[in-house]
């Protein structure tokens, strides 16, 4: 039977989690990710039952729910422009299969079945100054759900931490997760986001330097030196045993052909780089909307290292990182 697992995306609100599981199945149909080629993954939505098993209860609620795709509408909310997860999250299920070369150990976890909660923004990094209030449940509800997860992505936009909010709280919640006695933690993963936005000067060079991992590990560690959470986090590594990985993504990605970034593809002018005579959905071919969007899943699911998978080591500078995007 196929392996399931549990994955949590988690970070403060409008970090562009609901963006990055949207653009994830887009994100391997252009091959836009971090691994090579002849991986061949494919990430097919499923229905709530089909992770359960068709005769629990859940197959019971897909009665009611299960006829329109969420993760459908979920890829459609993201084309409109997107919008702010409710603060119950949403739970979308996946089967993850690997159709070309793979390490053997790899190999050995796939098929696997993903149940991966989108929370929101303000639940998942409650201020905690706050007074307690009607949120007290759907906060237990997270927590619980967070100690179910096998790994846990951090979607966080890549600002100044010192000016944010939400940075204590980030490290209140990995200090929790170091101590909390029956988590089945495997795997953090902290993507930086919104990442095509760094290079909007560049032009059409921009896609050049953006496919460089060398680029991608500069702006980690330089975002990185100024993340007050950090030693909490690392104390989850050494403490609980958990592989932790940091990368950068962008739902958005960059423009084909042009190579500048898609700043803003939520605008009418898109259609201006339609191809003559090509309607419909294949005009989505015509971006690299997606950028990096389905790594953090990969690994969280797989441990598949990529060219923008860093792990402490490498960004501390004492391991190599191996071959560039291909
Ligand atoms: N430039 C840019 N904007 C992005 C990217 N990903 C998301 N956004 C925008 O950022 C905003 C927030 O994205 P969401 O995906 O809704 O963020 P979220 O983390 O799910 O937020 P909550 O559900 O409120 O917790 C939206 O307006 C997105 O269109 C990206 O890669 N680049
Ligand atoms: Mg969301």
């Amino acid at each position: 039977m196929a392996e399931k697992l549990t994955i949590c995306l988690v970070g403060p609100r409008g970090g562009g989690k609901s963006s990055m599981l949207a653009a994830a199945t887009d994100c391997i149909v252009q091959s836009a990710h971090g691994y090579s080629p002849d991986l061949r993954p494919t990430m097919q939505s499923i229905t709530r039952a089909a992770f359960h098993g068709f005769d629990s209860v859940s197959a019971k609620l897909d009665i009611f729910d299960g006829l329109v795709d969420d993760y459908q509408k979920l890829r459609r909310a993201f084309a409109e422009g997107g919008a702010p997860t409710d603060a119950r999250g949403r739970e979308y299920f996946f089967r993850l299969t690997l159709h070309g070369d793979a390490p053997r150990e790899i190999r050995e976890k796939a098929p696997c079945l993903l149940r991966i909660i989108d929370a929101a923004g303000g639940v998942a990094i409650p201020d905690e100054t706050a007074p307690a209030d009607a949120l007290t449940e759907i906060r237990d509800d997270f927590a619980t759900k967070l100690l179910s997860a096998d790994a846990i992505v951090f979607v966080l936009p890549l600002v100044r931490f010192e000016d944010s909010g939400w940075v204590g709280d980030m490290a209140r919640l990995f200090e929790r997760l170091a101590l909390a006695p029956d988590q089945k933690l495997r795997r953090v993963i902290v993507a930086f986001s919104h990442y095509e936005r760094l290079f909007v000067r560049l032009g059409p060079s921009a896609f050049t330097y953006a496919c460089d991992p060398a680029v991608a590990l500069h702006v980690l560690r330089r975002s990185l030196r100024s993340a007050p959470w950090i030693d909490s986090l690392r104390a989850l590594e050494t403490g609980a045993k958990v592989d932790i990985r940091f990368t950068v993504t962008s739902a958005y990605g960059f423009v084909k052909t042009f190579q500048n970034p898609n700043i803003d593809p939520h605008r009418e002018g898109e259609r201006r780089f339609r191809r003559e005579g090509v309607a419909g959905s294949r005009a989505l071919n015509e971006f690299w909307r997606p950028f990096l969007a389905v790594d953090p899943i990969l690994y969280a699911a797989l441990a598949l290292e990529s060219a923008f998978m860093f792990s402490y080591a490498q960004i501390d500078g004492s391991a190599q990182k191996p071959a560039a995007l291909r």
